[in-house]
């Protein structure tokens, strides 16, 4: 297994967005794996597959403290969805930026698991929060996204600012 570059806000790249799997392979797998370890490393507990340049409409999340509920989201979809729920939000491409931001708050999702087999989940919490923030990286959407425009220009400088300390 591999840990893979997470790209960086305001990196362009993080603005494509993800083609559906057409069939759940060891190639497929072997991604999911991927993002696993990079997920876990990082770490965080979630990780879309565009933030790791792979536009494959692939999402791996953990929000268990023990790393002992691995879940993988293949073609994911939400079918349903109900209410309102404001919650902090961070991200492994904007990192120590954490601002509050406003989902649904229950949402059943449908997606293929790592062995390709249909599955439906319905979920709220932490759970749906993460979900739905994966799942808009797939579309190229950040979190940042829902900040205003003065705030998210601030934080832009912010990044290329620790870039360039990096170089
Ligand atoms: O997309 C990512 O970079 C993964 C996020 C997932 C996340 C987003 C919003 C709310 C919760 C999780 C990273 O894991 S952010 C780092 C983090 C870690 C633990 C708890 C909250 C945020
Ligand atoms: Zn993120």
């Amino acid at each position: 297994m591999s840990i893979l570059n997470i790209l960086q806000f305001p990196d362009p790249k993080l603005r494509q967005k993800a083609a559906p799997v057409a069939s759940v392979d060891d190639r497929i797998r072997t991604l999911v794996d991927d993002m696993f370890e990079t997920m876990y490393s990082a770490p965080g507990i979630g990780l879309a597959a565009v933030q790791v340049e792979v536009l494959k409409r692939v999402i791996v999340i953990d929000i268990s403290e023990d790393k002992s509920q691995p879940k993988c989201f293949i073609n994911p979809e939400i079918i349903e969805c109900s209410g309102h729920e404001k919650m902090d939000e961070g991200c492994l491409s904007v990192p120590g930026i954490y601002e509050p931001v406003s989902r649904a708050k229950d949402i059943t999702v449908r997606y293929l698991d790592r062995e390709g087999k249909a599955q439906e989940l319905t979920v709220d919490g932490l759970l749906a929060v993460c979900i739905q923030h994966e799942m808009d990286h797939l579309d190229g959407k950040l979190f940042v996204d829902y900040l205003s425009e003065m705030k998210r220009n601030r934080i832009r400088k912010k990044m290329e600012k620790m870039r360039q300390h990096t170089l």
